[in-house]
């Protein structure tokens, strides 16, 4: 009774201590931030104590700012001494050393001999219980407590959001082992995926460039000495001025900046051009700060995430054969966000734009050509052609309903726009569309081969209007391109196909074409082109007034009624069609039944992807997809939507989602209602994952 007192009175002992320590941490960051106005762009050096860093603050500051942050004084020594700064930042600066450290190193003696004493009696190392030894007469088998946290990535060093969120798992770990328990606290470093890789690779390209431009070389082209980054204001410079990568890139750093940022000595940059450098590099650090904080972590069992590794890499492997077994990863063809210069897929921590965003998939609708294009004349390989412009959709079951087919004329400041002529995967077949529709074509096996658009010759959207086109599906077999002023040319292939009874931004660009004789002039549009125009039911659906007092009543012709009801005047009354848009779209999808076509009757939503598939099967249209928002990879390219071979993981799979839904129910303990709600959310996401190519 006795001993086990006094081992947890030891326990209890270096927690209050620990957590004394931490206390203190915060407050001297508050401090410190204090100081941190006067000190940007000059360098710590001149703050510096004689002391070597040894203390929290230091970690928690080399987090936030990289290792040219130091501990500065406790915090009334501070505000005693002052500091005060001359100039703007990045001048020179005055700064009153404070007078006296006394404090400050008292704490840091009693952090260091705690610390000390913490290692050479393993106080953090713990053995699962079987095997647990009886230490200071108390069993071994008491109860257990575990907690991990999500191994940090390791292309830097760890930062300040790392220690906030780290402190979560420290304290419930300092608490359990108050209560007694016996607690594991393992900790390992993230290495595997593209991120370092990229870095490496930026870094090779950038010091290729840089010699290439005839820059110093790397050993002496970077400013390789700390006081002389220190002196110059924070900028980090190469000898020979500021470098033409840096240049070019604005304000943006350079991936040997970035290093040099995070204290990596000049002489050694070059070094990082291979990523197993960084392996070694980062994860060290990380290590070295987490135990100057004081973390009740069991080092040794930690480890990097490659075959470095070879036990946490076989258990990996271990964990996919069975999924395998268990058919939850399968192989196929799948499409996916793609980096063309990685030449691989782009997963979100990947990505240096565009984290979360995913394939957004549309029909294209091959509308043949059957008038010729004048500008076009002379271009032989177009006169044999079936030429096809082809519009983007994400309703391929309005497709009964097109009037018309619309094209981008110019842009909002009246510059032309170009469409170009590309050959499709099918001989002797064109497409006119947007490059970027193209390009991403390309790597969904819809062009003449992997990864490339080949261009014919390029057209202005202008030369595009007032051509016959087939309407696939539509009761108008016929139909004639016209301008549409709204069209966003980033955006699917820039061609539109118009629906005006289910579409607002369609019913009232048609309806501006059909009312005002200067536009159709300023485009030579022929008054018989539109004014016989009218909206062809294709959906029914039961549509109510917002107004409280309304009565609903049924339609055909959502677009129209949205329209009057948000008072929308014009193709460019954006916010009113914005609102227009919202509740057509709604009511008609997931509201309306179809009342066209052999689906009639047929509730929207099901019909969807019937219809699609018709259009696909027989001929008239091209499944496609392209991010939906832009996404640039960590390599520094545009990525794209590709269709490749890969090996994914079945999430979307039903009975799969309904044990982890059942799981997550009845088994998860959580600490707060939000956080269940996020993984339900996550769940919502009924999309595979994609593993590697
Ligand atoms: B939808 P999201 Cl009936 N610029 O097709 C502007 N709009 C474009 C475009 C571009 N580059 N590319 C495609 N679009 C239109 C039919 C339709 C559409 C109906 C009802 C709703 C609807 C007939 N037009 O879309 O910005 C196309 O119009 C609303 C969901 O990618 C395409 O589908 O969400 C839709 O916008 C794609 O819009």
């Amino acid at each position: 009774m006795r001993l086990r007192a006094t081992w947890q009175q030891w326990h209890l002992e270096h927690h209050l201590l620990h957590c004394l320590l931490m206390g203190l941490a915060s407050a001297l960051g508050a401090a410190c931030c204090t100081w941190k106005a006067a000190e940007v762009g000059r360098g710590a050096g001149a703050l510096l104590p004689q002391q070597e860093n040894r203390f929290p603050l230091g970690a928690v500051a080399r987090m936030q700012r990289g290792c040219l942050m130091r501990l500065r004084g406790g915090q009334e020594d501070a505000l005693a001494g002052g500091v005060s700064s001359q100039g703007e930042a990045g001048k020179s600066a005055t700064v009153k050393v404070p007078k006296s450290y006394a404090r400050r190193d008292l704490l840091l003696k009693i952090q260091d001999d705690a610390q000390r004493r913490w290692e050479e009696e393993k106080i953090f190392e713990e053995d699962s219980p079987e095997d647990a030894v009886e230490v200071a007469g108390v069993p071994g088998n008491k109860s257990k407590y575990f907690a991990t946290f999500p191994y940090p990535y390791m292309n830097g060093l760890l930062h300040l959001g790392h220690a906030f969120s780290l402190t979560k798992a420290e304290f419930a770990v300092g608490y359990q082992r108050m209560q007694g328990k016996q607690c594991l606290w393992p900790f390992a470093f993230h290495c595997t995926g593209m991120p370092i890789q990229a870095a490496a690779d930026t870094l090779q390209r950038e010091l290729l460039h840089a010699d290439a431009e005839g820059e110093a070389p790397l050993a002496d082209g970077v400013a390789g000495n700390e006081e002389e980054r220190d002196a110059d204001a924070g900028a980090v410079r190469y000898q020979s001025g500021k470098s033409k990568i840096a240049a070019k890139r604005g304000n943006a750093k350079t991936q040997a900046e970035v290093l040099l940022s995070m204290g990596v000595p000049g002489e050694e940059i070059a070094e990082f051009r291979n990523a197993e450098k960084w392996l070694g590099y980062f994860p060290s650090l990380a290590r070295e700060d987490l135990k100057a904080m004081g973390l009740k972590i069991d080092w040794r069992r930690t480890f990097i995430t490659t075959e470095a590794s070879p036990w946490y890499d076989a258990f990996v492997r271990w964990q996919f054969r069975k999924l395998k077994e268990l058919e939850k990863v399968k192989f196929g063809k799948r499409l996916s966000i793609f980096s063309p210069r990685d030449r691989q897929i782009c997963a979100d921590h990947d990505r240096a734009v565009g984290e979360g965003v995913c394939p957004q998939e549309y029909t294209l609708i091959k509308m043949r050509l059957i008038s010729s294009i004048a500008a076009l004349s002379d271009v032989q390989e177009l006169r044999d052609a079936e030429i096809y412009l082809l519009a983007a959709t994400l309703r391929p079951e309005t497709m009964y309903g097109q009037t018309n087919c619309w094209v981008l004329p110019h842009d909002k400041e009246g510059n032309d726009v170009y469409y170009g002529c590309y050959r499709t995967h099918v001989a002797g077949e064109i497409a006119i569309m947007s490059e970027q529709a193209a390009v991403n074509m390309a790597y969904q096996s819809l062009s003449p081969s992997f990864g490339k658009a080949e261009l014919v010759c390029r057209v202005k959207g202008a030369d595009l209007l007032g051509l016959e086109v087939t309407a696939p599906l539509s009761l108008l077999k016929v139909v004639r391109t016209l301008p549409l002023l709204t069209i966003v040319m980033g955006k699917g292939t820039g061609i539109v196909t118009c629906v005006p009874s289910d579409a607002p931004d369609d019913f009232a660009a048609l309806a501006d074409l059909q009312r005002k004789a200067p536009l159709r002039e300023k485009y030579n549009i022929d008054a018989s082109w539109v004014l016989d125009l009218a909206p062809i039911p294709v959906i029914e659906s039961v549509y109510k007034h917002d107004a409280a007092n309304s009565s609903a009543g049924t339609t055909r012709c959502v677009a129209e009624e949205a329209c009057k009801e948000y008072k929308v005047a014009s193709q460019n009354d954006r916010a009113q069609l914005a609102l227009a848009k919202e509740k057509a779209y709604k009511l008609g999808f997931y509201e309306g039944t179809m009342v066209i076509g052999h689906l009639a009757g047929v509730k929207v939503e099901q019909a969807k992807p019937l219809i699609r598939d018709k259009l696909v099967e027989e001929g008239h249209a091209y499944i496609y997809a392209e991010p939906e928002k832009e996404v640039t990879s960590r390599s520094g390219d545009k990525c794209v939507v590709a269709l490749t071979d890969q090996w994914y993981l079945t999430y979307g799979e039903p009975v799969w989602q309904a044990q982890v839904a059942e799981h997550l129910e009845n088994t998860c303990e959580m600490y707060s209602a939000d956080t269940r709600s996020r993984f339900a959310q996550v769940r919502l996401h009924d999309v595979d994952g994609c593993l590697f190519i």
